[in-house]
């Protein structure tokens, strides 16, 4: 609340701006980012608070929203109630978390001909405050299931330009990652690498089944099964129980369409146990071997068939023209209408400016 005090102005009347509104809490999908990592050490997210309205009516500045890029995939989630609020997933999706408070009144809102000395102000609103669950789900197209030491890492850093820790001890990858498998016409599969099942991960086994979590929104399923059975296990009753984990974990999960791979066919117990497999599972696997290299492409196309990713064109490849091949066009004229549009060339003189300065007579 604040009155116009000036010399020589009489009855200056009310002149308290209003407050500015708060800022809002907004989340925004960025490529960039590709944890919520920096959430985890950080959680706490403040926006900007308006400012206070003041007198000559002089109005509060809005308070900055507060932009939180988080990586495509995160779904929100209210901590209390656990209601999903949000699933962020295309790049650049903005998504308002908490709203900041409207700004207050301040007096001069309240003049009119029989107030015109108002008291009156209005204080500003509380902004919304939340505590929310951030969840990530991997977004990919493909997603590697197997038991340790199949070469599921092997598989995706053979695909694509993805580095994942290879080793021959179970367990070597413990974080999802993705790679991008690119197509001759640049047309892109994600494949998501997550860490291996063992029997019985649907109870909470080995690493359990929390990770694949970043499965559920990839359109297909790739068992990589290890058919050297390294470790004196059968490859069929591999293939059997990931089966069986992915049911328990979800039927949905388990319905989505999939790609069976036998990997490591380059060693002899491998070609040995092909078919058998066959014979105990009734499928005909994408053979392939990470190592020799061979049946990579066989399961790239496999996957395309399913994925149907769209081609993306790029111009790098055309051929530049052979200069003596076109027709010599020295002094022919110009079609008009070509001129029309090659407004680089400058071919009309510029107007000369009428101006003072220029000698022009007035
Ligand atoms: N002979 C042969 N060995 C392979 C092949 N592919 C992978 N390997 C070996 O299998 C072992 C395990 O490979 P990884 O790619 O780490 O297996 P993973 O499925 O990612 O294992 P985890 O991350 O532990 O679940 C490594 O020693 C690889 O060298 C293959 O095609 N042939
Ligand atoms: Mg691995």
């Amino acid at each position: 609340m604040s009155f116009r005090r000036e010399a020589l102005v009489a009855f200056g009347g009310p002149d308290g701006g209003d407050g500015g509104r708060g800022g809002d809490v907004v989340l925004v999908a960025s490529e960039h980012v590709s944890s919520l990592l920096s959430l985890y050490y950080d959680p706490k997210c403040y926006a900007q608070d308006g400012a206070p309205g003041q007198g000559q009516k002089m109005f509060g500045k809005r308070g900055k929203d507060l932009v939180v890029n988080v990586p495509l995939g995160t779904e929100v989630y209210e901590a209390d109630t656990g209601l999903l609020i949000a699933d962020i997933v295309s790049p650049g999706q903005r998504v308002i978390v908490a709203k900041g408070g409207a700004g207050g009144f301040g007096n001069v809102h309240f003049k009119s001909s029989v107030n015109q000395a108002p008291t009156e102000h209005t204080p500003g609103g509380e902004g919304e405050e939340k505590r929310l669950r951030l969840e990530l789900k991997t977004i990919a197209d493909a997603g590697l299931l197997g038991f340790p030491n199949a070469g599921k890492s092997s598989l995706l850093s053979a695909l694509s330009s993805a580095t994942p820790k290879i080793a021959s001890y179970p367990f070597t990858t413990l974080n999802p990652m993705v790679g991008t498998v690119v197509y001759d016409d640049y047309a892109r599969v994600r494949i998501a690498d997550v860490p291996g099942i063992i029997e019985g991960a649907a109870k909470g086994v080995g690493l359990g089944l929390a990770f694949l979590k970043h499965l559920e929104r990839s359109r297909v399923l790739v068992y990589v099964i290890d058919m050297a059975g390294t470790d004196n296990r059968k490859p069929w009753d591999d293939c059997r129980i990931l089966k069986k984990e992915i049911e328990e974990y979800s039927v949905e999960l388990a319905e989505r369409p999939s790609i069976v791979v036998a990997n490591k066919l380059d060693t002899e117990e491998a070609k040995a146990n092909l078919d058998e497999f066959i014979r105990e599972t009734g499928v005909d696997p994408v053979k392939i071997s990470c190592v020799s290299r061979e049946g990579l492409e066989d399961f790239k196309r496999a996957l395309r068939d399913i994925v149907q990713p769209k081609p993306k064109f790029h111009h790098t490849h055309a051929d530049a023209p052979d200069l003596k091949e076109l027709p010599d066009t020295t002094g022919a004229e110009i079609p008009s209408d070509a001129l029309r549009f090659a407004t680089f060339l400058k071919l009309e003189k510029p107007k000369a400016k009428s101006h003072p300065s220029r000698g022009n007579i007035h």
